[in-house]
């Protein structure tokens, strides 16, 4: 045996150390050249038997193989317990189902908001907004609210201490409007409203409201009760009638609060809308001209409707939940039911 052929094993035994990609793998290498019964003992057993002139080399790249091959094996099995920690093969199983998370989804208040906003689009509105935080003049004076109303009061309004309130209803926003741009406006604001009620199982301090407002050249009731009918039907179902009753609003002259027929029932008497086949919605009429001259438009040549509608109250309508803390108690169990 040559002393070149040692340092041949020696390569040949680095190379296999190096691809080893197990403990045990590399444990095969170990045993393959250093152990007891392996080939580098062979080599020393030989040495005796070897050229003379070779043995001094043959020692020295025994050695430097022993010493080289154990040094890497360490390396190599330090470097495979780390990535093991990193990423102990046992913590991903790729046949195991997935982990099921549940899916949210949208709240009921945004549901009906979203569904009005999509029906009154094709009735050709468009949304707009104001602040939360209002004046008395965009909330109640434009609104021709009398000086001393009682939704005025401390009893019933936010008041902050600035003077500014936070607003009972979303008509502000269409006063802004009207006072931005010139008729024809086509609009509904949807939002928060705040009122001081105490919380019960049909009021809340803060709910939300849609108000809707058409100002054109020759708006009338029957634009009023033919959109809110259309509004009704796509959002209860195709057999829902409305029906007006005489009410007082000092917005709007005249004024009228509107009814559904039960879409439980389709009018005969039931449960859901006690017996009288109608369940009340919310409010509606013709613009007051004091508002329109407040806004500057002008009442002889413009008229306009305008509606408001409760959200909770509609939701709770629709999906049949009679109390309205539901709503906000962002219970899961209670809005997966609701889910679609
Ligand atoms: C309602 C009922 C009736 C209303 C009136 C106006 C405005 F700004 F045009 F005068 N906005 N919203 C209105 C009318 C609101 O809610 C029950």
């Amino acid at each position: 045996m040559k002393a070149i052929a040692i340092l041949a094993l020696k390569e040949a035994a680095l190379i296999e150390a190096r691809a080893a990609g197990t403990a045990e793998a590399l444990e095969q290498v170990r045993i393959k050249y250093l152990g007891r019964k392996g080939l580098l003992p062979d080599i020393m057993k030989g040495l005796k038997d070897a050229d003379v002139s070779e043995r001094p080399a043959m020692g020295r790249y025994a050695n430097e193989l022993k010493q080289e091959l154990a040094a890497l094996l360490e390396k190599r099995r330090a470097a495979l317990e780390k990535a093991a920690a990193v990423s102990a093969p046992d913590s991903f199983d790729a046949t195991l189902p997935g982990r099921w998370r549940a899916f949210g989804a949208r709240h009921p208040i945004s549901r009906i908001i979203e569904d009005a906003i999509r029906i009154f689009d094709t009735l050709g509105f468009t949304v707009a907004d104001g602040p939360d935080i209002e004046t008395e003049y965009y909330n109640f004076d434009a609104l021709n609210t009398p000086a001393d109303h009682p939704s005025r009061d401390t009893q019933d309004t936010f008041w902050l201490e600035s003077g500014q309130l936070l607003r009972t209803q979303t008509s502000p926003v269409q006063i802004r409007v009207m006072e931005s741009r010139p008729p024809p406006v086509r609009i509904i604001a949807p939002g928060r409203c705040y009122r001081r009620d105490t919380t019960d199982a049909t009021h809340s301090a803060n709910f939300h409201q849609i108000e809707g407002l058409y100002v054109g050249e020759r708006v009338s009731m029957a634009d009023l009760k033919g959109d809110i009918t259309c509004f009704a039907q796509r959002l209860m179902g195709p057999g829902v009638k409305v029906r007006f009753r005489p009410h007082f609003f000092p917005f709007t002259e005249p004024s009228v609060e509107y009814d559904f027929s039960c879409h439980v029932c389709g009018g005969k008497g039931c449960r859901v809308c006690k017996q009288s086949g109608w369940i009340e919605i919310s409010g509606a009429g013709m613009v007051n001209p004091k508002v329109f001259t407040k806004v500057g438009y002008d009442p002889e040549t413009v008229t306009g409707y305008a509606f408001g509608m409760g959200v909770e109250r509609i939701a709770m309508i629709r999906y049949g939940i009679h109390d309205i803390r539901l709503l906000y108690d962002n219970d899961k169990r209670f809005l997966e039911q609701l889910a679609q």
